[in-house]
């Protein structure tokens, strides 16, 4: 189990105030303070593209770390905090591969050379009615895909996630619909437009910190306006294809998951609905906003498209 230290568990205001720190140069003091397994993050300039709605709040470190979906460590919330002690994300790599000129095998820091990390705050709402609100760190998935040159019938993308049994429990079950254990490896698929929007991003930590195992460290995909399980974690193959990839969920149970999966108030999920959603942290359930309350940046990729059909 990776312990938090209560060092670690950051307020939002502590959190403002390491970004100060961060200003004053003062990195040494920090990167002794947070465990940190590689570099990325200490010595950034922050900045902030997007600021907070006036009634959201920054869900804090402990919340964020300790309250996730990865199957890959177990099924219960607290799982992949209790389980994912033995992951070793380090060292890294990802397999390009498929319709694009850069094939091949770059470990993570060729992979993430000459790109700065960004602050980005975004909501994460999940399927089943709960959200978050997480300060990534990360970098848009559109600055990869430009230096690797698709291929013009590259149309798709998939994602995959690391199979790694012996330090994952959760992938030592076979897979088995009524225990609800996914077929490994967890795979996601973005349309190219969506891939390259500026909001999807590829993040490598969060609150000043790398990443956490159960954040999907060393590298995921974090799609603000989808639902949380597009935020594919642990990356190690990202493959340019043509048709529309399978992912994980669409696949296991199409009527549930539909590959675009964008957050919709409107269409509900068969056993749920997704009108409202519980801010975790919060009590009061609070409507849910179409894209996640990202429409005004993403709408336009679905222009003319039957949202309820493609859900
Ligand atoms: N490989 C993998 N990625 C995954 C999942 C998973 O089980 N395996 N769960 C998804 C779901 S359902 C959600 S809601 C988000 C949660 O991300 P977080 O734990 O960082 O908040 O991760 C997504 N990415
Ligand atoms: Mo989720």
């Amino acid at each position: 189990m990776k312990k938090i230290k209560s060092y670690e568990i950051t307020s939002e205001k502590l959190y403002f105030n390491r970004r100060f720190f961060i200003k004053a140069g003062l990195t040494g003091i920090l990167s002794s303070i947070s465990s940190k397994l590689y570099s990325f993050h200490n010595n950034e300039e922050y900045r902030f593209n997007y600021k907070l709605k006036v009634n959201d709040k920054l869900n804090d470190f402990n919340e964020i770390t300790t309250y996730n979906n990865f199957y890959e460590f177990g099924m219960d919330k607290s799982d992949p905090y209790k389980n994912s002690g033995n992951f070793k994300p380090l060292p890294w790599s990802v397999k390009i591969e498929g319709l694009v000129e850069k094939e091949g095998v770059l470990n993570l820091e060729d992979l993430i050379k000459d790109i700065t990390i960004e602050d980005r705050i975004y909501r994460l709402r999940c399927v089943e009615g709960w959200s978050m609100v997480i300060p990534w760190q990360g970098f848009s998935l559109s600055k990869i895909i430009k230096k690797l040159k698709p291929l013009s019938n590259a149309k798709y993308l998939q994602f995959e996630t690391v199979y790694r049994p012996e330090e994952m429990p959760g992938q030592k079950k076979l897979f088995n619909t009524l225990r609800g254990i996914l077929p490994w490896p967890y795979v996601e698929g973005l349309r190219m437009d969506e891939a390259m929007h500026p909001l999807t991003i590829l993040s490598t930590g969060l609150y000043g910190h790398d990443l956490l195992n159960q954040n999907g460290a060393p590298l995921r995909l974090v799609v603000p306006w989808k639902y949380g399980f597009k935020s594919i974690k642990s990356i190690v193959a990202i493959r340019f294809v043509e048709k529309e990839p399978s992912a994980t969920w669409s696949t296991v149970n199409p009527r549930e998951y539909g590959f675009y999966s964008n957050v919709n108030p409107n269409v509900d999920h068969p056993r749920w609905s997704q009108a409202t959603e519980r801010r975790i942290g919060e009590f009061k359930r609070r409507p849910t906003e179409m894209f996640n309350g990202y429409g005004e940046e993403v709408s336009h990729l679905y222009n003319g498209m039957d949202l309820i059909k493609y859900y």
